[in-house]
């Protein structure tokens, strides 16, 4: 039989809290979306999975004080988001959710199958208590004075002003952020936890066997040295309210921590995209499941996450690649929601077609180290880059060649240039296939520099005008080779700016998405299309608009 190499793509799953702002489109959704355009650009068969993360305490807690019901909260800002990134551009196989049906019944498989393996254990703590709102307080329902800073709006797990991590016990006059209540108790209880130690040998072993599957190096050594400090049980439920109740006798009125159904989500939201077609990829021995995230969901994902699915035996993929990233820090701009307005992907796709955030965010991915996002940077990229190097290049190859069609003839072309330009697409796939998609978005530069270096040592139009045949066929060659490097710029671009590339491609009589195996055979240019503009530079009156956003 004939078998085909299957695909998961998955990016880390945005809390259903807040529309994600650049810093975390860029951590891990455009990557991946990037890499999943990529993939079906090569004819792979490739799903990409993502979908809003609904449980947890600060979901809760906003749909608390909004007076709604955190379930109505997370569908509303569900939608949002869902919304904002097709708007992005993003071509989801499946955008979900893990508060499904799907969801719950995979967590629960799941669950069942880690207990009968014997992997769950219980265990016992204290934790706050209010008798007004009759509940357990998790950490953050838990507001005081920090005892480091003073800071009075401290919560039970950090306090916000000097960073401190925090212990509810530790703040000064605690009380409960759901009613005020000053008189909290600390009352024993019991919950479950997943027996990561009893684990821990063959989720090393499981890191050990595929950290070279093109793992960051911050992903390889971070898990390393966690696993070397060994690891311990970890509670997957919680005295919560809010998340799937727990099936089980003695601890219904608990609920799955948010975390364990959130990884499972990556399963569920298959499920509930395809019941008929999902197992066909997670229990395919072959499958290459591939993970974005930022580096703060790292420990979930190389130890809790292969912990659950080796322990739960149900045969499902484990994590072929894990890529962590690590963060964009605005610089001069807000991004946070929580200081005033901030530049979310909402705001960004109304300033901007979602192009120019794709190629200049994957321009800065901050791969080895956090990397600084400031609006003079992002403007320097979209006019210097993409608008003089790209467009350009793609604007003056279609106006000469169509003022000049008469002259060029056949098929001959400059070989030099073209071989150049054969081996920066040879990099270019290759840098793609080890999903260093930064470096692959430097070829498609390298490649409009190239076509710039022929442009101007050349000077075809000079050679247009000469009139004598070896002008003549000089200017021929030189065309078909810029006509092959803007066809190819066409295609490269597809995964970080699909508008920009349909544009391209639409000179060449293509729509939709582009092909891998296209790159060798150039179309004609359809010179009745007059050439107009792939992208434009920001003006002055465009660039007012983004001071709201400027850090004062
Ligand atoms: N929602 C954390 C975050 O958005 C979390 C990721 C879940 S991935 C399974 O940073
Ligand atoms: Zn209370």
């Amino acid at each position: 039989m004939n078998k085909t190499q299957k695909f998961i793509v998955t990016s880390a799953l945005p809390y259903a809290e807040a529309v994600p702002h650049l810093g975390n489109f860029v951590g891990s959704i455009l990557p991946a979306d990037v890499y999943f355009k990529y993939l079906k650009m090569k004819g792979e068969d490739a799903i990409f999975i993502c979908g809003s993360d609904q449980h947890g305490t600060p979901i809760e807690l906003k749909a608390i004080k909004a007076g709604i019901t955190p379930d109505r909260l997370s569908n509303e800002v569900h939608e949002k988001i869902k919304k904002v990134m097709e708007r992005s551009g993003c071509t989801f196989t499946y955008y979900g959710k893990t508060h499904s049906e799907s969801n719950k019944l995979t967590v629960y498989e799941i669950f069942e199958s880690l207990r009968k393996n014997g992997y769950i254990i219980e265990t016992e703590d204290t934790q706050a208590y209010c008798s007004v709102d009759d509940r357990f307080l998790s950490d953050r329902f838990i507001i005081g004075t920090c005892p480091y800073c003073g800071y009075s709006d401290a919560r039970g797990d950090q306090c916000e002003n000097c960073g401190h991590l925090l212990s509810p016990q530790e703040l000064i006059e605690p009380y409960c952020a759901v009613c005020g209540n000053k008189k909290l108790e600390f009352r024993k209880t019991k919950n479950l936890a997943l027996d990561l130690e009893a684990l821990s040998g063959e989720i090393k072993a499981f890191v050990e066997s595929h950290k070279h599957n093109n793992w960051t190096k911050n992903a390889i050594n971070k898990t390393l040295s966690y696993l070397e400090q060994g690891l311990k049980p970890r509670d997957i439920t919680r005295n919560i309210k809010w998340g799937f109740p727990v099936p089980l006798k003695g601890f219904e009125d608990k609920a799955f921590y948010v975390w364990f159904d959130a990884v499972i989500g990556y399963i569920g939201i298959t499920r509930e995209w395809s019941e008929s077609q999902y197992l066909n990829y997670w229990k395919d021995p072959d499958t290459k499941l591939i993970q974005f995230m930022g580096k703060d969901n790292l420990e979930f994902h190389t130890m809790m996450w292969p912990g659950i699915l080796i322990g739960a035996g149900r045969e499902y993929v484990l994590p072929h690649t894990i890529k962590v990233f690590e963060y964009l820090n605005a610089k001069g701009v807000k991004f946070s929601k929580s200081k005033g307005v901030g530049l979310n992907m909402e705001g960004a796709v109304e300033l901007l077609p979602s192009d120019y955030w794709r190629f200049a965010l994957m321009y800065l991915l901050p791969e080895t180290s956090d990397t600084d996002f400031s609006i003079e940077e992002f403007i320097e990229i979209v006019n210097k880059v993409m608008n003089d190097k790209i467009g350009n290049l793609v604007n003056r190859v279609l106006t000469i060649y169509g003022a000049n069609r008469g002259i060029i003839s056949g098929e001959e072309d400059d070989a030099a240039s073209i071989s150049k330009a054969r081996s920066i697409i040879s990099e270019y796939i290759a840098e793609f296939d080890a999903i260093n998609m930064r470096n692959a978005l430097h070829k498609v530069i390298e490649l409009s520099e190239l076509g710039n270096e022929v442009m101007s040592s050349t000077e075809p139009w000079k050679l247009a005008k000469a009139g004598d045949a070896n002008s003549k066929r000089e200017f021929s060659k030189i065309m078909v080779s810029l006509r092959q490097i803007v066809y190819d710029l066409g295609i490269m671009l597809w995964p970080f700016a699909p508008d920009a590339a349909s544009k391209i491609l639409d000179y060449f009589g293509m729509d939709g998405q582009p092909e891998i195996k296209m790159l060798e055979n150039v179309p004609d240019i359809d010179t009745n299309k007059p050439p107009k503009a792939i992208f434009s530079k920001i003006t002055e009156k465009e660039r007012k608009n983004f001071e709201k956003y400027i850090d004062s």
